[in-house]
């Protein structure tokens, strides 16, 4: 499919080619002999249909996902952008991911429609920073949002009285500033002509403080904001505010860059009945039956934006791109939304793993890859170069369209922190661990002496039940990861 793209792609230019003389000839005044113009037409048309047949032959690899695929710049378009967030979700609880229970058709679709990773990783498995990393492109110690809140001094006190304390301001106010000093992709699209919408999970303050020109979030702490607020009603309470925001682009004729993170299929487990029924037939926990029908509530919202997008007749020209912020493995034995020790906040899979897809309507083609390492540092520089906008260059992923770019990357990173930063000053202070995977092999490696580092082949062992003992694997490994980054505070 990306020869037959990129070969179309090659006689389209020749096309070009064609006309952009024309049009010369008619602004100069050109009265070129019949032959002479021919002859010119044909070497620049001939050039445009080598290039296509040597691509055919396998010769252009890398060239033409420049041109056609990744900057959408040479054809100057600026597609829409859709960005879909799930949250808490583990990787293994899509249909599309060989769950046999859970029922998601509509991501199901989208992943037969797009450049699919089922290697995707989050650099860290907790809300607020990984959704900081999505924003931004940036690894955790480069942003500066390790948590979920500034650690409270008094942990008797009720959390949300003490996030309203004004002693406490000072706190949060350094963590949220953060997102107003990195670079956020709703604020580099801007700068493309491009509008952009917050909806759902939103940690920074007012949607406007992360460069959205539009959304659902106040942020007050004083209303109840803290890590959404009003925005954590969209997919929940229907989708009226993002198909609104949709319209108004499209009557405008802007390009739109669209947050999509509902509080699903997180916490409150509270599915409609319809959904949970099925479930509670075929799992004998309750717990887990309500996890399995909030991932298919989230799965049918995302059906209800896709197909919105679709009935505005505006697929063709807009990216869908999707993600978890983190995994979750529900405990059967609790009766509520309770998470087993080796998901949510962990380095393990379940924690950080995640599908990674990205589509575009005759622009990207589909395609499952099951090998590949991916992350979601990598989301921020693939959506900035299909809509043509610079990239920053202290971002440390690669474009997802870029296979080249991708088979030179033999490792990917992470790192985790505890839910409250201890000081904001220093975020890096609460550091857990880091973590390593190349190839089939994960290395994790704790901060506290007394935890073992532990070596996993992922291929014979994905769900990392067995350490393996390698010490010199463990040694290259571990070396690896220090030139990434160290682990120390700055
Ligand atoms: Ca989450």
């Amino acid at each position: 499919m990306d020869t037959i793209v990129a070969a179309k792609a090659a006689a389209r230019a020749a096309i070009q080619q064609f006309k952009k003389f024309r049009y010369l000839e008619a602004i100069s005044g050109l009265s070129l002999k019949w032959e002479t113009r021919m002859i010119l037409r044909g070497v620049i048309g001939g050039v445009g249909w080598m290039v296509a047949i040597l691509w055919v032959f396998g010769f252009g690899p890398g060239l033409f996902v420049d041109a056609a695929e990744s900057t959408g710049e040479s054809a100057g378009t600026r597609p829409n952008v859709v960005l879909i967030l799930g949250d808490d979700q583990a990787w293994t609880d899509y249909s599309f991911m060989g769950h046999s229970i859970i029922r998601t058709p509509n991501l199901d679709r989208l992943a037969s429609q797009s450049r699919l990773f089922t290697r995707g990783y989050v650099p860290t498995s907790l809300c607020r920073p990984s959704l900081a990393t999505i924003i931004t492109g940036l690894y955790l110690h480069q942003h500066g949002i390790t948590g979920n809140d500034p650690a409270l001094p008094d942990p008797k006190v009720n959390a949300m009285i003490g996030r309203r304390n004004p002693k406490y301001a000072r706190f949060y106010e350094t963590l949220m500033h953060r997102i107003e000093t990195d670079p956020t992709l709703p604020r580099l699209l801007a700068e493309r002509g491009y509008i952009s919408f917050q909806s759902g999970k939103w940690w920074e303050g007012n949607f406007s403080r992360g460069g959205f020109t539009a959304g659902m979030t106040h942020g007050d702490p004083m209303r109840g904001g803290r890590h959404g607020d009003e925005g954590l009603k969209i997919g929940r309470e229907g989708l009226e505010p993002v198909f609104d925001f949709i319209r108004q682009a499209k009557s405008e004729a802007k390009p739109f860059f669209l947050w999509y993170a509902p509080l699903l299929p997180h916490a409150p487990h509270n599915p409609p009945q319809r959904i949970l029924e099925r479930y509670l037939k075929l799992v004998p926990s309750p717990a887990v039956a309500r996890y399995y029908a909030m991932c298919e509530w989230f799965d049918e919202t995302c059906g209800q934006l896709l197909q919105f997008i679709e009935t505005e007749g505006l697929a063709s020209n807009t990216v869908i791109a999707f993600v978890s912020d983190n995994g979750w493995i529900q405990d059967p034995n609790m009766p509520d939304h309770h998470f087993m020790p080796r998901s949510k906040r962990s380095p393990y899979e379940g924690g950080v793993r995640t599908p990674i897809m990205i589509a575009w309507p005759g622009k990207i083609a589909a395609r499952r890859d099951e090998n590949t390492l991916v992350s979601s540092i990598d989301i921020a520089p693939t959506i900035l170069q299909l809509c043509g906008a610079p990239v920053p260059a202290n971002l440390p992923g690669v474009n997802l369209l870029d296979d080249q770019a991708l088979a030179k990357r033999t490792s990917i990173f992470g790192e985790i922190y505890d839910h409250d930063v201890a000081d904001v000053d220093h975020p890096t202070k609460s550091l857990l661990y880091r973590w390593i995977i190349q190839g089939d092999w994960k290395l994790i490696v704790p901060v506290d002496p007394n935890k073992p580092t532990e070596l996993y082949n992922l291929l014979q062992d994905p769900h990392e039940q067995h350490p393996v003992a390698d010490p010199s694997r463990t040694d290259q490994l571990r070396q690896e990861l220090d030139a990434w980054w160290d682990g120390q505070a700055e």
